[in-house]
């Protein structure tokens, strides 16, 4: 009986344990709306988010500006970006900004001077960012990107058009103030919405053009107790915000919680083998 009692015991223990892993695995959805007035030319399918099928108020709406979403893997620490936008080219003279990382919920929308539409700096002690994910200009065939720490005194450059104030700073403008502490190589990948849907579990709808996927390891940043991502176009056509909540992060243990886990379970497997060869006990 004892020996039965245990073998359930284990059995369920090993069911928990594969249970969590699995709804623990892979990317999950974090787009959030971005708070900025929109143009739609199309339907996002996720209630609340209107990112898909959206750039903001007054810019060219279609899916080639259109920033779609952002994911987050909470095993591996790696964002992923879902955009119509190609990364890779510059789209009438347009490419894309840098990510920037926000741990504290210290952001600001940075005042714009008065000065018409172009290029601005932006002390970042007016804006409130942690982190960038600096990419080294793609569109001109840069393929990397690093995950940089930023300090009160690193420079933050504005997009081009002051009516676009709200999706601004769109670039690091990469100074000695910043501290680089990793650096990877980035791949775009070509999704349909099918695909985006079935490889990424993220329902982008269907507003045309094709999905670029891009991811960026951010194991070297300090997001335990959340973060929010925000991307732009250089000229601020849409702005795309994804947020991770603290209690997210925490929900997925350490390394040392799994091990402790695993651990207890092989107790279990030993005591059901002990007992197995143990009289029965009524
Ligand atoms: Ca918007
Ligand atoms: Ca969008
Ligand atoms: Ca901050
Ligand atoms: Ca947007």
């Amino acid at each position: 009986m004892k020996t039965k009692t245990c073998q359930i015991l284990s059995v369920s223990l090993i069911a928990c344990a594969i249970t969590n892993f699995s709804a623990q695995a892979g990317s999950v959805d974090i787009t959030v709306n971005d708070g900025s007035p929109s143009s739609n030319y199309g339907t996002d399918p996720r209630p609340g988010i209107g990112e898909s099928g959206e750039v903001e108020a007054n810019c060219v709406s279609n899916a080639s500006w259109d920033l779609r979403a952002m994911a987050f893997d909470l095993t591996t620490h790696k964002l992923t970006v879902v955009s119509g936008f190609n990364p890779l080219t510059l789209n009438d003279g347009i490419g894309i900004g840098d990510v920037f990382i926000d741990i504290n919920n210290s952001f600001t929308v940075p005042s714009r001077p008065n000065l018409g539409n172009g290029y601005f700096n932006y002390s970042n002690s007016a804006v409130g960012y942690e982190y960038a994910i600096d990419l080294i200009d793609p569109s001109n065939g840069g393929l990397g990107y690093n995950i940089v720490a930023l300090s009160a005194g690193s420079t933050l450059q504005s997009g081009g058009y002051t009516q676009n104030a709200l999706s601004d700073p769109a670039r690091l403008v990469a100074s000695n103030a910043d501290n680089i502490l990793s650096s990877g190589v980035f791949a775009v990948t070509t999704k349909t919405d099918a695909q985006v849907l079935a490889d990424l579990g993220i329902n982008v709808g269907t507003n045309g053009g094709t999905n670029y996927v891009f991811s960026f390891d951010l194991s070297a940043a300090s997001l335990a107790n959340g973060a929010t991502f925000r991307l732009t176009e250089t000229c601020g056509n849409d702005l795309l915000v994804g947020h991770l909540s603290a209690s997210s992060v925490a929900a997925v243990p350490e390394t040392s919680t799994w091990v402790m886990g695993f651990l207890a379970l092989g107790a279990v497997v030993f005591m059901v083998r002990r007992n197995a060869g143990a009289p029965a006990v009524a």
